[in-house]
């Protein structure tokens, strides 16, 4: 179904004619300048806008306005003005005194705008600064109706909703492919107000009570002295942190395993991680945890491929998503609830449901599908959007409430307080990507930035001097209405429930749930982290926290440090695997995945154009690499080239295709690259050669047809190798794809030898 979507990524993402952009135009021959791209001198009517200007929604599915203002938006105009309206003749010039006079303090067009630009930054979130969004609709199946009132989830009910992905760490500017927790903040613009899911990737949490944050928070970020590193946990203070304070080891172990270096933000789960308070119609409460499934699993790279990509491409998650969604290939996930009676000790099969260090397995509790989420739709302003959409798990609706969750509780305060710093004062509700779909008829009054133009004379209860207006709504009217449930009394005290000090079964369990090929990589997570520490002690502590989930991954990583493994110091849980928890072993969609075709001027083109079709009809996205930029095939439908030798890297590719030994010969070197008397690769270009062999390496899906096998062998790649095919053009492509549906070639990796 993504075919012409998938057409349009490759084609008009990435140029389907030649421009005079790095990687365009024809060979030797000056580029086509688009006649768009010639600044008019006199005024002329506006360009229509582009698909991904048009503003907000200015009108909600229920047709309350929610106070977008579309003819505000960017460029559309024929005259420039100052942000007063009074049209402007020039403003490339300050007002001088004489052409090498001085300025003068008159100029306000000068000052306003250099004012306006000087406070065009707002402080980075203290959390979560790097991300990236989109628009969607969330789409109720009804099946939770048994559950909970709230209207949104009611059989066939469609919601919009914004979607805000991020790393936690990092600095608005950060690499996206870092190891680190990802977050997945759903605002579900409801009939009934606005409900906030905002979840992480990972379904448990470094800390069990709200107090720690700013400690994990502050271990975390870089060293306060030197300000490095950026974006990472492989520092002294983040394993000084949670070796000391152990019942960080489960997330921690998540953000060892690959699940903290996604492949995409469209091939992550999602979870609530707290246990939320469901109440139906009748007044009945349901405790449950939120998932998010995608509809394309789970992936993600390989540790080599995060690093390289943080070069490379450091907007790869960014780009990916941004893409997709450009493109017609929407990223789908599954909403789901794991429910669990509402017992007086919030427990489940021994699991303490108010604990967030720990999660229930799905073999336990089946994860059942709720609605289906889809992103459509690109911001049109990251700054509007992104940048200033602010979550909040109080946020909640009538159907849904908290628990007591001390960690949920401490959240509850928190984003509120921030917002307050980031975005300037109390009326951010007011912005566009954060106003309530529902109408708004609050008594909050003024305060910075208030836009809104308020009437009446009693913005207080009670009166009687604007009719008593507003009035207090009943559960028939759809009031939000706490849940009245007891509260144990007890004394006021500063402790945790006894269970809480379980830290080591639930990352036993974990473990034991991974394929020899993940643990291979929670091996080496541990060891690389944990090696770019420099004190000594540290190491050391942390292998005993590790001897204390499994002796094999503590001996494992000790031999990668050279240091001595520890015993154990708690006995080894007796503890079941929770089979879900792995990612490999199944098969999945392709959408939007790359495909890197490598050839070059002297190759089958026709080859080229049809293995390029083949890509197309399964809905992926085929990019052209060839020595040169510019476009192949002068004889027939001309072939578009989207990256070359020096531009391209396998890390950017789901899976290749080579044709015949690209770059090999006098030719080896496009002209912008060549150098007099450089080395030339007696088969191929040496940058081909570091193509392949990275790709082998990270076992992704190779093939090549004619005469390729000679570039394989010199690569010392066997055709006979696992995951490495002579195709026959395109006729060989479902057995690429096929490969490619498991994600990797499993069978490369040695652990799974
Ligand atoms: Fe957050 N978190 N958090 N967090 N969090 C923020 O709010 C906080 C926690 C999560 O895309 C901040 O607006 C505390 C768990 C996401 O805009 C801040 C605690 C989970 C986002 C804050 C937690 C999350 C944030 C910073 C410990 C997963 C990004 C900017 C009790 C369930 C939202 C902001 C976005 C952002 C506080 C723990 C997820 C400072 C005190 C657990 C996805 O308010």
């Amino acid at each position: 179904p993504v075919k012409a979507v998938a057409d349009k990524i490759a084609d008009a993402l990435h140029g389907d004619a030649p421009t005079d952009g790095p990687e365009g135009g024809v060979p030797g021959k000056p580029a086509p300048v688009s006649p768009q791209l010639v600044e008019p001198t006199q005024p002329v009517e506006p360009l229509p806008p582009k698909a991904d200007q048009s503003g907000p929604e200015t009108v909600s599915p229920t047709g309350q306005p929610t106070g977008a203002d579309q003819a505000r938006m960017a460029q559309s105009g024929a005259y420039l003005t100052t942000a007063q309206g009074v049209r402007v003749h020039d403003s490339d010039h300050s007002l001088k005194a004489g052409p090498r006079g001085p300025v003068l303090l008159q100029d306000h067009h000068l000052r306003e705008k250099i004012m306006h630009f000087d406070h065009e930054r707002i402080p980075e979130r203290v959390v979560h600064a790097r991300g990236s969004a989109a628009h969607g609709v969330f789409q109720s199946y009804g099946t939770a109706q048994a559950v909970t009132k709230a209207a949104f989830l009611a059989r066939d009910a469609e919601t919009p909703v914004f979607v805000r992905f991020s790393t936690v760490l990092g600095s608005r500017g950060s690499a996206d492919t870092v190891r680190d927790t990802r977050g997945f903040a759903t605002k579900f613009y409801t009939e009934e107000g606005v409900f906030d899911l905002v979840g992480n990737n990972i379904p448990v949490f470094f800390i069990q009570d709200a107090i720690k944050f700013p400690d994990i928070i502050h271990a975390g970020k870089p060293h306060p002295d030197r300000e490095i590193p950026q974006a990472q946990s492989a520092h002294d203070t983040f394993w000084d942190f949670v070796s000391l304070h152990t019942e960080a080891t489960h997330h921690t172990l998540w953000n060892m395993s690959d699940r903290g270096i996604p492949r995409s933000y469209r091939m992550m789960e999602g979870f609530g991680v707290h246990t939320f308070r469901l109440v139906n119609a009748q007044g009945v409460t349901t405790l449950v945890k939120f998932h998010w499934k995608p509809k394309l699993g789970v992936h993600s790279l390989v540790w080599e491929e995060a690093q390289i990509l943080a070069g490379v491409d450091p907007d790869f998650h960014r780009r990916d998503l941004f893409d997709a969604i450009e493109c017609g290939a929407f990223p789908q996930w599954e909403l789901g609830i794991q429910t669990f009676p509402d017992t007086d000790d919030q427990m489940f099969e021994g699991i303490d449901l108010l604990d967030s260090t720990k999660i229930v397995p799905e073999e336990l509790a089946p994860v059942q599908p709720i609605g289906l989420l889809t992103l459509n739709a690109n911001p049109s302003n990251f700054f509007a959007e992104v940048e200033q959409v602010a979550f909040h798990t109080g946020h909640l609706v009538p159907g849904i409430d908290a628990t007591d969750d001390p960690l949920l509780a401490g959240r509850n305060f928190s984003y509120l307080d921030t917002q307050l710093t980031r975005l300037g004062g109390p009326n951010f509700p007011q912005l566009p990507i954060n106003r309530t779909h529902a109408p708004v008829n609050d008594m909050q009054r003024d305060g910075m930035h208030q836009t809104a133009v308020h009437r009446g004379v009693a913005p207080y209860k009670p009166n009687s001097l604007d009719g008593g207006c507003p009035f207090f709504a009943g559960a028939d009217a759809g009031a939000f209405i706490e849940v009245p449930v007891e509260v144990p009394a007890g004394r006021k005290v500063r402790e945790a429930p006894a269970s809480y000090s379980d830290h080591f079964s639930q990352p036993r369990m974990f473990w034991l749930s991974m394929t020899p090929v993940e643990r291979e990589h929670i091996i080496a997570a541990y060891t690389f982290e944990l090696a770019k520490c420099y004190e000594q002690a540290v190491k050391e502590r942390t292998l005993g926290v590790l001897a204390n989930i499994d002796p094999e991954l503590c001996a494992q990583v000790a031999v990668g440090l050279g240091l001595p493994a520890p015993a154990a110091t708690e006995p080894l849980v007796d503890v079941r695997p929770s089979p879900a928890l792995s990612q490999i072993g199944r098969t999945w969609p392709l959408d939007g995945r790359v495909i890197g075709i490598v050839t070059d001027q002297a190759l089958d083109v026709a080859g080229v154009r049809e293995v390029r079709e083949a890509v197309l009809d399964a809905g992926l996205v085929p990019l052209v690499v060839a020595p040169a930029g510019g476009v192949l095939g002068a004889d027939g439908e001309p072939v578009t080239v989207q990256r070359t030798f020096a531009t391209a890297r396998s890390v950017e590719f789901d899976a290749l295709v080579f044709v015949g030994v690209p770059g090999a010969g006098a030719d080896a070197y496009g002209a912008r690259d060549a150098k007099a008397g450089a080395p030339r690769s007696p088969v191929s270009d040496p940058r081909v050669l570091a193509l392949l062999t990275e790709a082998y390496q990270h076992g992704k899906a190779l093939a090549g047809w004619g005469g390729a096998e000679a570039l394989f062998e010199a690569a010392g790649i066997s055709v006979g190798d696992p995951g490495v095919i002579v195709t026959d053009g395109g006729r060989g492509m479902p057995q690429l794809l096929e490969l490619l549906s498991a994600h990797r070639v499993w069978e490369r990796f040695p652990a799974a030898m």
